[in-house]
């Protein structure tokens, strides 16, 4: 007999969402279900209406098979869908997973109703028990429940069948921006109940300590028996039944209702309010009782007691306007794809404490839901996003009445889900998908349903950021250019609160101008932030031999941001798609093992808790940034970094400051006369452990210069300068001379907003060297040479000087009004092998750049050359260090250079030349060199975020005309 879910191709029915799939509700089944996890018996057919035949292999569930051991890779396609056919329809070649196992009812279970859960299929689930048809479900991030009460028997055995088809009309509206999986990729669970049951729960607790808690009530017979009631207590303290709600009124009437509703009700005194900042939980318990009194069915719940209100252009929480500190997050693992543990949403929730984030967009679908649990615990404030993106084709779409159900659905379904999670503040309609009336019924249906919570659409919003009538209470951009977002703030013409839900794109060497973002946020009313794009580099595990995922185990083949020998971070084209978005896929501001990229550490100080506000004679102004705490969680210790002194440290007592305060503490050191350059910097880390951090984790290290250096003056030496015939400086310790150098290893940002494209047409990559004079000048050597590129010629000229100790060079190029935009302007050599360590005096200790080097104090920093370097995922540009004023390279015998510069300079030591790096496409193809390629810059280009989004501020950028820089270099 054909199988009427196959037979009715509902995999190409957009109207049809579910089919015999249960309410979705926050009733919490997790304690006592039984775990259906682990190998399944699995085939792979080409397509839906494939006869199931074969041998079996094994699945693992939960797990996307694109991961495991069968021929459908992954795939990466941003905007694109991966084939051609218009929704609703799919592809002929569909892959099709046919999941099957036996399950177990346990005898004890008999008169309860059995449900089986499946934490989440990727794009359509059909299910069978023993053969009939049980139900379907669509939305590949939301959980489908089904009640099997009628199709399995307690203390008997049935055969659990799951198919999931990977192309369907929903993924027509699943077009997101990360690879492409299919398969069964949350946990599958199942529980039993009893036939009277809390069909849902709701909960709505208010600053001010009120709570009320609606629960819904079914029973399996239809009309609800006499005499049930529903109990709760808040950690002990009883709850009261809503007079409204009185049951003992209602009763008669309600005998055979078949809805049963109960509101309880409860005032807590002195409640400890529930905000990012201090993430307060209560337990709340609710009960179900018969008549006689028993329980019949219990819900856990945690609860935590805060308000969201938009007032005028602001939005508050607890009546404070609060700063968005936000991260898009994907739930994304490197070995399974999609799957992503408690352990793994802990550690990815830890991480972004301890880096200054405090909220985050769930792009662009509903998370798991532990995610939510751990961001009631640690404190985020989450905009929640329905799992809707019709990208490619999001005009037609919008409007198309065939997918209106799904809209309303998908919304619908994830509002019923986390309703009750404090750390949801807003609501999101989804992701890139126009804006038609499909979203309006969606809105409309939350906007009932949830009062209590702002909603957003960066699609609705884009039509008019103060617009009445769009569906968003917020405007939330995404990569609106900063002087945009501040222009609408000071228009007078701004009617919601701005907060960009995508910016500053982390593709690559990227997140320049983070500082100026915050700068003007912190500066602006109406501006509050925003959610940088992404949390992810979605890199996956791949051997390189035959290319395929490594899949679960791989656990220790990555280390420190790097692939094991023999492996590498995958992404787009990879797996031989012939049609891909290559790198845009490694876009996150960690690592895909999850180590922070540079750009966290800047993170970290822009939301710094504590600031210096600058210094004054009597002391140092010190400030409470948070909005709702002291300054008792946090501990610290001053640092004084003395130029020509080494570094100070002395204990700091931190002021009781009310959020917003300033107190004014001391100097803790006496300058010494003779230090140079003088640094203050308090290094502030947590006083206690912390459910996110030990004690002693640092939280930010705010800096203020006590002393400007002093101008330097070098002493004449007595050595001989030695320039070749070429003009070339001959140094016992360089294997390649100072020459000039204006271009580097396009990024990301480089390559995709256009630049680095015309620094090849201006031939920059390859300048041509050409000597034009040798001249002695006084005791030095002055040697002019002309670089040539395809349009323009720069003039050079360095002056050789003998000082003591070693040598002075003084540089000179002059920059053709048509290279109006390079990459820099700098000297470029390469050392001896052996010079394995630097030290310097500058930014650091992390890489820095002149648009992002807010993280990075001055001060005395060390590393060894080879950690210098940071391994993006496409090689390029990497492990600058800004703000450097002298440094040294050296063997372990402590022989070897130093360099000084006349002021602070972009410098970057590697092992690889530029060109070396522009010759791959990944890390794990890069031979470091065994000396140091050398850059001194006297001028760099900003990073920006240009791969998506706005380029680095006029400000950052190297113009044409003169440059001058100087330096020393002396023999250690
Ligand atoms: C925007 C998307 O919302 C996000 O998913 C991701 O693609 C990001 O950009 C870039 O990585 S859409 C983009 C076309 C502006």
């Amino acid at each position: 007999m054909t199988d009427p879910l196959v037979a009715l191709r509902t995999w190409e029915a957009p109207e049809v969402t579910s089919w015999g799939r249960l309410p979705m509700n926050a009733v919490d089944r997790r304690s006592g279900a039984h775990s259906l996890d682990g190998d399944w018996r699995f085939r792979l057919l080409s397509a839906p209406d494939t006869p199931v035949g074969g041998p079996w292999s094994t699945a693992s569930v939960p797990g996307a098979w694109t991961m495991q051991d069968t021929d459908d890779l992954p795939r990466y396609l941003n905007v694109r869908m991966p084939y051609t056919e218009f929704p609703p329809l799919s592809p002929a070649d569909n892959p099709t997973g046919v999941y099957e196992r036996e399950i177990d009812v346990p005898a004890e279970w008999a008169g309860r109703r059995v449900v089986l859960q499946v934490g989440a299929a990727e794009s359509v689930l059909l299910v069978h028990v023993d053969g009939h048809p049980v139900g379907i479900s669509k939305d590949s991030h939301l959980a489908a429940e089904f009640d099997l009460s009628g199709s399995v028997r307690p203390g008997g055995r049935s055969v659990v069948r799951l198919t999931v088809v990977k192309w369907s009309d929903a993924s027509h509206i699943e077009d997101q921006d990360h690879w492409w999986h299919a398969g069964i990729t949350r946990s599958v669970l199942l529980y039993s109940t009893d036939p009277l049951r809390l069909a849902d729960v709701s909960v709505r607790a208010a600053r001010d300590g009120e709570l009320r808690v609606d629960c819904q009530v079914r029973d399996s017979g239809g009309a609800l028996p006499a005499g049930w009631y529903v109990s709760g207590d808040l950690d002990g303290l009883p709850l009261a039944q809503d007079a409204a709600f009185d049951l003992a009124n209602a009763e008669e009437e309600r005998v055979s209702a078949f809805l049963g509703e109960a509101r309880l009700r409860a005032r807590v005194p002195e409640v400890r309010p529930w905000t990012a900042e201090t993430p307060e939980l209560y337990g709340l318990t609710v009960r179900l009782h018969r008549a006689d009194g028993t329980v019949a069915d219990t819900s856990r719940h945690r609860v935590g007691f805060r308000d969201v209100r938009i007032v005028g252009r602001d939005l508050l929480v607890n009546g404070e306007r609060i700063f968005i500190r936000g991260v898009n997050r994907h739930d994304f693992h490197p070995l399974t794809g999609r799957t992503v543990s408690y352990d793994d949403m802990r550690a990815d929730l830890v991480l972004l404490k301890r880096f200054g984030f405090n909220a985050i967009r769930t792009a662009h679908y509903p998370n798991d839901p532990t995610l939510y649990d751990l961001a009631d615990e640690l404190g985020f404030y989450v905009v929640d996003e329905a799992d809707i993106e019709s990208h490619d084709h999001a005009h037609e779409i919008a409007d198309d009445p065939r997918y209106l159900n799904a809209f309303v659905d998908r919304v619908s379904r994830m509002v019923l889900r986390d309703k009750n999670h404090p750390s949801v503040i807003v609501w999101s309609l989804g992701n890139e998908s126009d804006y038609g009336a499909n979203h309006d019924a969606a809105a409309g249906w939350v906007r009932r349903h949830d009062p209590t919570r702002p909603l957003q659409y960066e699609g609705a919003a884009k039509l008019g950021w103060a617009d009445p009538e769009v569906a968003s209470d917020i405007a939330c951009p995404m990569y609106a250019p900063l002087e945009d977002c501040v222009a609408h703030a000071l228009s007078g013409r701004q009617t919601k609160p701005l907060i960009q839900c995508e910016y500053s794109h982390a593709m690559g060497n990227s997140n320049g101008t983070l500082a100026d973002h915050w700068a003007a946020i912190e500066a602006t009313p109406g501006l509050q932030g925003g959610f940088i794009w992404e949390f992810w580099d979605h890199g996956i595990l791949q051997r390189v031999n035959d290319g395929r995922p490594v899949g679960r185990g791989g656990a220790g083949l990555y280390d420190n941001a790097v692939a094991a020998p023999g492996h590498r971070w995958a992404y787009g084209g990879d797996f031989g798609e012939k049609d891909h978005d290559g790198a845009f896929v490694a876009d996150g501001v960690v690592f895909p093992d999850r180590t922070p990229k540079p750009v966290m550490y800047e993170h970290r100080e822009l939301s710094a808790p504590v600031r210096l506000q600058g210094v004054r004679p009597d002391g140092v102004t010190v400030s409470n940034h948070q909005h709702f705490r002291g300054l008792e969680w946090l501990t610290a210790e001053w640092e004084l970094s003395l130029a020509h002194g080494g570094t100070l440290i002395a204990p700091a007592e931190l002021p009781d400051l009310r959020p917003g305060g300033t107190a004014v503490l001391p100097l803790p050191f006496a300058l010494p006369r003779d230090g140079g350059e003088a640094w203050l910097t308090l290094r502030v880390t947590t006083a206690e452990d912390l459910p996110w951090a030990p004690r002693g984790t640092p939280v930010c290290a705010p800096q203020v210069r006590l002393r400007a250096a002093a101008p330097a003056e070098d002493a004449v030496g007595a050595g001989r300068v030695e320039i070749d015939a070429d003009g070339l400086l001959v140094h016992p310790l360089l294997t390649s001379a100072p020459v000039l150098s204006l271009w580097r290893a396009p990024t990301d940002n480089d390559e995709l907003g256009g630049t680095a494209l015309r620094w090849r047409a201006w031939g920059l990559d390859a300048l041509m060297r050409s000597l034009v004079s040798v001249r002695q000048e006084g005791d030095g050597v002055s040697v002019l040479a002309e670089y040539a590129g395809t349009t323009g010629v720069v003039r050079h000229r360095q002056v050789f000087t003998p000082v003591e100790g070693g040598l002075r060079i003084d540089e000179q190029a002059e920059l053709p009004t048509e290279f109006d935009d390079v990459a820099r302007v700098g000297s470029v050599f390469e050392t001896v092998a052996g010079l394995d360590r630097m030290e310097w005096f500058g930014q650091g200790p992390w890489e820095s750049y002149p648009d992002r080097s807010a993280g990075a104090p001055v001060g005395h920093h060390g590393a060894r050359v080879d950690e210098l370097f940071t391994p993006y995922l496409r090689p390029q540009e990497s492990g600058g260090r800004h703000g450097v004023r002298r440094f040294t390279l050296s063997a372990p015998d402590s022989t070897g250079l130093a360099i000084a510069l006349d002021e602070p300079r972009q410098v970057c030591v590697t092992r690889y030349r530029a060109e070396d790096l522009t010759a791959v496409t990944h890390h794990d193809e890069l031979v470091p060199r065994a000396g140091c390629v050398v850059h001194l810059d006297a001028a760099h280009r900003g990073l920006g975020t240009a791969s998506c989004g706005p380029d680095t501020l006029p400000s950052y950028l190297v113009a044409p005309g003169v440059h001058r820089w100087s330096w020393t270099l002396r023999v250690l």
